[in-house]
């Protein structure tokens, strides 16, 4: 896969130089670029923004400068890219957006700061490529940076051959059950007056598979209940309606 990330802040994505996505890189299953978009700002001060139209406060990205970047970072590829544009107004990030941008060959993220970025932008974009704006939760971050390590993050550890261990992927939160992740124990058997729970001791695969659901079920029921209202009731056996 490839990604690209158009930002005034390369430095704020050095991050995904470290640990998975930084492997990915390296084995070269992720091509993933840094552009900085002042390099498309066209006067001696490299603007990048003005004062919004209407009024009011803070800064509003130029068009023009986003339209070139985004431009000439399109026209390096040979296939037309799935442009990502974070923001707190888009459509909220999933763990099913991040399955569904993992089929994607190519990624570009357009990464806003100030009040944002003309409207104009995605519209035109939306004239030759597909064209997602996403939130990454309810609440306002500066730009779109930290967003855009996010869902690089949670998008890279689904390409094949990312996690090494593919189970992974598909016993946790927001996996396949649509349920939060049971709670996990690990040696010693007892810690600070605590003994790990004794089914997990037991060697007995079903009961263990039972109690991880049940605990699975209560958690999602207690922190979660919006989860639980939307799974599909053909998914719950008879024993997890009594959880
Ligand atoms: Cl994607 N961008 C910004 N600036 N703030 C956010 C966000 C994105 N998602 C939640 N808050």
């Amino acid at each position: 896969m490839r990604i690209d990330i158009i930002t005034i802040f390369p430095d704020y994505l050095a991050p995904l130089g470290l640990s998975l996505v930084g492997k990915a890189r390296e084995s070269g299953l992720l091509d993933l670029r840094i552009h900085d978009l002042r390099e498309w700002a066209t006067d001696r001060h490299r603007t990048v923004d003005d004062t919004p139209y209407g009024g009011g406060a803070g800064m509003v990205m130029r068009p023009d400068v986003w339209g070139q970047a985004i431009d000439d970072v399109v026209s390096q590829g040979d296939m037309p890219p799935h442009l990502i544009v974070p923001t707190p107004a888009g459509h909220p990030f999933t763990q099913r957006t991040a399955n569904d941008l993992a089929a994607e060959p190519w990624l570009i993220f357009a990464c806003g700061r100030y009040e944002g970025i003309d409207a104009r932008v995605v519209a035109d974009a939306r004239t030759r490529m597909r064209v997602s704006e996403v939130s990454i939760g309810d609440y306002v971050l500066n730009g779109g940076e930290v967003a855009a390590l996010v869902v690089v993050e949670a998008v890279g550890r689904l390409l094949p051959g990312v996690v090494g261990n593919p189970e992974s992927l598909t016993e946790e939160s927001h996996g396949a059950d649509g349920l939060l992740e049971y709670p996990v124990y690990t040696k010693p058997p007892s810690w600070r007056g605590m003994d790990v729970p004794d089914v997990l001791l037991s060697g007995h695969h079903a009961r263990v598979a039972r109690w991880r659901r049940d605990e699975a079920l209560r958690l999602t029921a207690r922190r979660r209940p919006d989860l639980l209202a939307r799974l599909d009731p053909a998914t719950l056996d008879d024993h997890d309606r009594e959880v």
